[in-house]
This record gives C-alpha cells, sequence and structure tokens, in this order.
C-alpha cells in the first residue's frame, strides 16, 4: 500500500501544531486534520479571527491565550497540508485514515498517524444536570472564544479544576461577572497537596498563575463558595438554581445558567478504536493509551501527543508534538538515532519542567466521588437516558464491565458513542464489582467516531485493498 504522506496529524491543538511544523522542517510530507474551521485546538481555539473581529474577547482571554499566535503561524509557514473542518471518523490499523469534509468523505493513508485529539471535559453527572440552563464551564469557553459571547443573566460555575477559575475570571475580564462560584474542593485537600509543593514549584507560573484569577474574582467581588458538596441543579424546564452543602450547612445561589466542570481527561476515542493498549491512571482518574518515552502507542505506525495521552496542559502538549515528531522522523529514516537525542533534548527538558505541577493539581483537583459514582436517579447516558441505578443494577445481575452493559441496558451506543457516559460508566460499575475502573475496562469502540451521513458515506473516494467502512 502506498502512503499519501510520511506523517497524518489528527488535531490543530498545540500538540499537532507544534509536531507538524517541526514535521515539515525534518522533511516529511505532512497531513494536519482537524474537524475545526480554525487551528488552535481548544486552548487556541479562534485565534486567527478573536482579534480583529471580537476585541472584548481577545483581551478577556488574557496573555496565555496569545502564545497560540506563533504556533498557528509557524504551522501556516510550514509546508504542511492543512486540512480544516475534516471530521475524522474511521483510523484503520492499516494506517488510512477515513474523514468527513465539504459534504463528503475522503481516505488518506499515511506511513505514521499521531494522535493529538486532546481532552474532553469530564461528564458531572449531578441530580439536575441534564436540565435546560445547564451548560459546561469548557461550553461557555467556546462560546466566549468564537462569538464573543457571554451568558446572559446570573451564571454560576461549579465543580473544580484551573478552567473553572479561569473561566471565572475571564468573565469578570468580559465584563460579565459571574454570580457565584461553588467549588467542591475540600479543605483538607489543600493539606494533602501541599506535599506536592516543592516539586510544584519547578512550574511556578502556574501557581502564580492561579493566585492572579483567585485575585481577580476577590476584586471584582464574585462570591466563591468553598468546599462544597452535594451539588444539585433545583429547578422546573429549566434550571432556577444550584443547591449544596458547605460547612455543614445547606446552601442555596439563584442562577439563570449554572455551568459545571471537573476537569478534563484524554479522549480516547481514536487509540481505542485501534485497539492500542489503555492504561487507568489513578492519579488523574482516567483511563490513557500506555506510550513509550517517545509517545509511541503499542501499535506500531501510531503515536499520542497532547492531552490525548495523558493530562498535562497546552505548553505540555506543544513540547510532546516536538518529541513525538523526533521520535517519528528516527523511525521513518529522517533522523539519526543521535540526532533524534539531541533534536529532542531541549523539548524534553521543557516538558519535565511543565509537568512538575501535576502532581499538585491531580491531588488538589482530584474529582470527588459523588460525581465519579452518581445517585441512583441520575442519568448518566445522556443519549440513551441510562441511569447510574440501571447501571448499577446491571452490574449486581452479573454485567461484569462497559461492553456487557451496552448489550443490558444501550447505554453508550447513542450519537456521542460513549465519549460522555464512558468514565462514569467505568467507575459506576467498578464500584459495584469492588473493583478498580482498570480492572472493568472501557467501552469497545466502533467507527464511524462521529456521526456520519449515508451521503457523506456514498461519496468516499478510495482505492483501499482493505475497504475503509
Ligand atoms: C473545552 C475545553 C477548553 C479548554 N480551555 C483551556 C484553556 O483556556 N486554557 C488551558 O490552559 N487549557 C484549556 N483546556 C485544556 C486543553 O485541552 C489544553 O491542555 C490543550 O488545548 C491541549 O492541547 P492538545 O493539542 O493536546 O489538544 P487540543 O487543543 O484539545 O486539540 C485537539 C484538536 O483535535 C481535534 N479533534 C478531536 N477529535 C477529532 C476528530 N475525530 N477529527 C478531527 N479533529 C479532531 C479538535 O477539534 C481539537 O482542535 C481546555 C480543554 C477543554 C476540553
Amino acid at each position: 500500500m502506498t502512503a499519501d504522506y510520511d506523517l497524518a496529524i489528527i488535531g490543530a491543538g498545540p500538540a499537532g501544531l507544534a509536531a507538524a511544523g517541526l514535521a515539515a522542517e525534518l522533511g516529511l510530507t505532512v497531513a494536519l486534520l482537524d474537524e475545526q474551521e480554525r487551528p488552535g485546538g481548544q486552548i487556541y481555539r479562534a485565534i486567527e479571527t478573536v482579534g480583529a473581529s471580537r476585541p472584548l474577547a481577545a483581551k478577556a482571554l488574557g496573555p496565555d491565550y496569545e502564545r497560540g499566535r506563533g504556533l498557528v503561524d509557524a504551522m501556516r509557514a510550514a509546508r504542511v497540508d492543512y486540512l480544516p473542518g475534516a471530521v475524522v471518523w474511521n483510523v484503520s490499523r492499516e494506517l488510512a485514515v477515513n474523514f468527513s469534509r465539504q459534504g463528503g468523505s475522503r481516505e488518506i493513508r499515511a506511513r505514521h498517524v499521531l494522535v493529538a485529539t486532546g481532552a474532553m471535559e469530564r461528564p458531572v453527572p449531578v441530580p439536575g444536570w441534564t436540565r435546560p440552563g445547564v451548560m459546561t464551564v469548557g461550553a461557555l469557553q467556546i462560546m466566549l472564544k468564537t462569538s464573543g459571547l457571554v451568558a446572559d443573566g446570573r451564571v454560576v460555575l461549579a465543580g473544580s479544576g484551573p478552567l473553572l477559575l479561569l473561566l471565572a475570571s475571564q468573565y469578570v475580564e468580559a465584563g460579565a461577572p459571574p454570580a457565584a462560584v461553588v467549588e467542591t474542593v475540600p479543605r483538607a485537600r489543600y493539606v494533602e497537596a501541599l506535599a506536592h509543593l516543592p516539586k510544584a514549584l519547578r512550574a511556578a507560573g502556574y501557581l502564580a498563575k492561579g493566585v492572579r484569577l483567585m485575585r481577580t474574582l476577590a476584586r471584582a467581588g464574585v462570591p466563591v463558595y468553598r468546599g462544597a458538596s452535594d451539588l444539585s441543579v433545583e429547578g422546573g424546564e429549566r434550571a432556577t438554581g444550584l443547591a449544596f452543602r458547605q460547612g455543614g450547612r445547606e446552601r442555596r445561589v439563584e442562577a439563570d445558567l449554572v455551568a459545571l466542570h471537573q476537569g478534563v481527561v484524554p479522549n480516547q476515542q481514536i487509540t481505542r478504536l485501534l485497539g492500542c493498549n489503555h492504561v487507568f491512571d489513578d492519579g488523574q482518574r482516567c483511563f490513557r493509551p500506555v506510550l513509550d518515552d517517545w509517545f509511541a502507542t503499542s501499535l506500531d505506525g501510531v503515536s499520542v501527543a497532547g492531552d490525548g495521552g495523558g493530562i498535562g496542559g497546552a505548553v505540555a502538549a506543544e513540547h510532546a508534538g516536538r518529541v513525538a515528531v523526533c521520535g517519528i522522523a528516527h523511525r521513518l529514516g529522517a533522523l539519526s538515532e543521535p540526532e533524534r537525542d539531541a533534536r529532542a533534548a531541549p523539548s524534553r527538558a521543557a516538558l519535565d519542567r511543565d509537568l512538575a505541577v501535576r502532581p499538585f493539581l491531580e491531588t488538589l483537583y482530584r474529582p470527588p466521588r459523588e460525581v465519579l459514582e452518581p445517585a441512583d436517579d441520575v442519568l448518566v447516558c445522556r443519549c440513551e437516558e441510562v441511569t447510574a441505578g440501571a447501571v448499577r443494577g446491571a452490574a449486581a445481575l452479573g454485567c461484569p464491565g462497559p461492553n456487557q452493559a451496552k448489550s443490558f441496558l444501550r447505554c453508550g451506543m447513542g450519537p456521542c458513542q460513549g465519549r460522555v457516559c464512558g468514565p462514569v460508566v467505568s467507575e459506576i460499575i467498578a464500584d459495584a464489582l469492588g473493583s478498580d475502573p482498570g480492572a472493568v475496562g472501557y467501552y469497545r469502540i466502533r467507527p464511524p467516531l462521529k456521526p456520519l451521513t449515508l451521503g457523506e458515506l456514498a461519496a468516499l473516494d478510495t482505492d483501499t485493498e482493505s475497504g475503509a467502512a
């Protein structure tokens, strides 16, 4: 089988952009595919358009956002076949990549595939989370970046993680301070996280940024409720408030919109589809693909860089993209072993420095049990309307894992293909069986990864021997 490209990169966030630029510089032929219409990924979403058309959003998004401009400009200047609006719905073990674009479907073949598909927000299945008027914090940030929009009315942000505080402060800068921030980090967790502080100081910039964000909220007079638990979105046809417990007291804040967040987890759809080995990372409380020192997976010819390989943040994603490309270029014969090592050394050192803050953050922001194992009447699979109780019931009947739960309940079989409920279904079954998610496993993922019309499928332009669909 002849390849169209040396390297196909899926995802044009910091990992994919940095990888594409370096790969082209090393003489590899590169295709860079992303379902978004513009490069930048999650963090640098709309970076090319935001300044000119939405100056307010640009100011609100802050200096870290600006870092993306250099990455995007370098990719644009490099010899890279950049394919925006390309939704990848299948990758075969023979390294054929199928994607929908402009109403049709295409296939490209590569000698190596780099998966740089980033992270997704962890589901936050608290009572009432499916009511109209509830969104995720990430979704609010997407509105701000792509359209310069802030939500109307009283916005309450609830949960934990750096993105929660970041968006709250971006809302302040945009002139729309949230009505309240409700943080679920227990007080004891701060003490526990202190053990990791000396190491975290190697990446002190992140700690300073956290302090800055909190100061911004304090200056704007945003009420911050700390140590909250038992979150529940109240309302009838739509959300009207958020109830929670704090310091042994029941509390309630009025809201027109509640935005929930409990950190992000790797997007593992493509590596699962390819049958790569995965491991459950207890520190990050999520599955991630098993990777070697060069970010290669267990399947020859497939690597992963960025948050898709384990959560490290945007700057780490960029460095990982470059290290991965050095490994790929060596595998494809474009770099000798000493050249590979020398070329990767600065990025590897920067990556190590940047990741030093992770144990601190992971300890502080470990998701609470009430989100990992929600109450029986809470919906966990929104597509097929399956509750946590139904999943527990299936486990009690002998269902040993998420794939069997699919046949019992259809959970994970809707349009999102388990992306939303996957992490929580594994947690619930593991807890019900007195096991751990690593042992009960995760959904088996099948193509198409994303909804695909028959017209797009019929238009598939391919001459593969293996067959694409
Ligand atoms: C909603 C959201 C907002 C975030 N905002 C911030 C922030 O403001 N600041 C911060 O520090 N961190 C933020 N993060 C964390 C963030 O993911 C960064 O750590 C960083 O963007 C990771 O870079 P990456 O290159 O690994 O992936 P990403 O930047 O996520 O890029 C992955 C790209 O892959 C594309 N992709 C995924 N699946 C497919 C497919 N099947 N076909 C085609 N393309 C695909 C996506 O469209 C995306 O552009 C956010 C995360 C989320 C989920």
